[in-house]
């Protein structure tokens, strides 16, 4: 039985198309520079906002009309999600999907009953994996929503939690060894604090260490191979996350020495979040070689929470793509759309459009990214910008010969010192143009 009716395979149809339910700009079978679009762009889907969130939110009860809402088993539904997951990445084309443990089963009354249920929801994937190229890109457990993990996760104050915590990671990597997941991901939303007046900073964040290199140990004794990435969000749902931003999260791996075993994956939102731009949290991973994968959604620059848009801003996705390419793509990582449709847009036809706006705004951005970098527009003026440090004092600081002396020797009789130009408004109609005439 299927279970979106009525829809079907998501054909390309080019930028002509008027149709939103074709792809204008993402052509999965396209090679450029010798590999398929769909290699150069690993899109997943994210299980907990396309199959779970029922479109509550705090003034408000759900909206969302789903084709699964009237079964009430928990394990029935369970079930049928998974279906659902595997139907809708098919015609979709999308070849990879997220999870949280908890999102794909329901919890029960000991851990031992949860990872039954867990058991049952693996096994019925993998029957689907056994006819379908579709496969998970990164799993994670959920230590945030059940009320055990008030005070957090490996940096509660409790000691009887962080066990808990550490079985339920333990089980998670099984399962993602069992699934033959790309990565497993960290994301500390409750590891962190409301106020220092009851909390130990310093004791929460050995823990926090000491909890993931336990991780480490378990994956290297199960052989797990996949790639271990933290997310960083500087807040909600706690005041203050640990894992603030890229530099925050990069300064604590190095600190507790775990940093061969980690990279990061970048939220667009939680970048925005942090005070920073997209581009931004990007550039910092990529340049520490920390660029692992991306969460790629869109904030709202006039709400202060976490809306999780689905990224349609071609702008943003350029700059980001343009990233992606310096890194020389995302190697084990992916796009994985950590967004929800809007509480307005409640039919399933919704989903549908959404991740295809979406991916469609990712490939033009993909497109014109690989075009800015192929005219070494930005490259170019970079360097140029830079070419003090190739000649002259410049290059001698650079090579270590300078220090404070020689240096004082130098400026201290000269009269005037010269700058150029920055450009911005040039670069930037430069790239307006570039948006602009992509597809000719
Ligand atoms: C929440 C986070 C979360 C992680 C996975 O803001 O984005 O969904 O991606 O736990
Ligand atoms: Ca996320
Ligand atoms: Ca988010």
């Amino acid at each position: 039985m299927k279970i979106f009716d009525g829809i079907r395979n998501i054909p390309y149809e080019g930028p002509k198309s008027k149709d939103p339910l074709s792809f204008r700009y993402y052509n999965p079978n396209e090679i450029v520079d010798g590999r398929s679009m769909s290699e150069h762009l690993k899109f997943a889907v994210a299980f907990w906002h396309t199959f779970n969130y029922d479109g509550s939110d705090p003034f408000g009860m759900g909206t969302m009309q789903r084709p699964w809402s009237k079964v009430s088993n928990p394990m029935d539904l369970a079930l049928i999600k998974v279906d659902a997951l595997f139907e809708f990445c098919e015609k979709l084309n999308v070849e990879y999907f997220c999870f949280h443990d908890r999102d794909i089963a329901p919890e029960g009354g000991t851990l031992r009953e949860t990872n039954k249920n867990l058991d049952v929801v693996v096994e019925h994937i993998k029957d689907h994996m056994k006819t379908s190229k579709i496969k998970p890109l990164w799993v994670t457990a959920n230590m945030f929503s059940n009320p055990r993990y008030v005070h957090g996760a490996a940096t509660s104050p409790n000691a009887d939690v962080f066990a808990y915590a550490a079985a339920q990671v333990k089980k998670a990597l099984e399962i993602a060894k069992e699934v033959g997941a790309s990565n497993y991901v960290f994301w500390g939303g409750r590891e962190g604090y409301e106020t220092l007046l009851n909390t130990d900073m310093e004791f929460e964040l050995e823990n926090m260490a000491r909890f993931l290199h336990m991780a480490v140990d378990y994956a290297k004794k199960i052989g797990f191979d996949g790639q271990f990435l933290i997310e960083p969000k500087p807040k909600e749902p706690t005041k203050h996350q640990y894992d603030f931003d890229a530099a925050s999260a990069i300064a604590f791996l190095q600190k507790y020495d775990l940093s061969e075993h980690f990279k990061l994956n970048i939220e667009a939102n939680h970048a925005t979040l942090a005070g920073h731009t997209f581009q931004h949290e990007l550039r910092y991973a990529r340049i520490n070689g920390k660029l692992g994968s991306i969460d790629a959604n869109q904030g709202d620059l006039l709400l202060g929470w976490d809306v999780d848009r689905f990224p349609t801003n071609i702008y943003e996705t350029t700059l980001a793509m343009y990233e992606v390419i310096k890194n020389g793509g995302l190697h084990s990582g992916g796009l994985n759309f950590d967004a929800k449709v809007r509480r307005g847009s409640f039919t399933p036809e919704d989903l549908f459009k959404a991740h295809i706006a979406a991916i469609d705004a990712f490939a033009a951005g993909w497109k014109i990214a690989h075009k800015v970098i192929g005219d070494g527009v930005i490259d170019e003026f970079v360097s140029k910008r830079y070419s003090s440090y190739k000649r002259g004092i410049g290059k001698d600081i650079v090579s270590g010969k300078m220090n404070f002396e020689t240096l004082e020797k130098y400026v201290i009789d000269k009269d005037k010192i010269g700058n150029i130009s920055g450009m911005q408004e040039e670069l930037e109609s430069l790239l307006n143009y570039y948006i602009l005439n992509f597809q000719s």
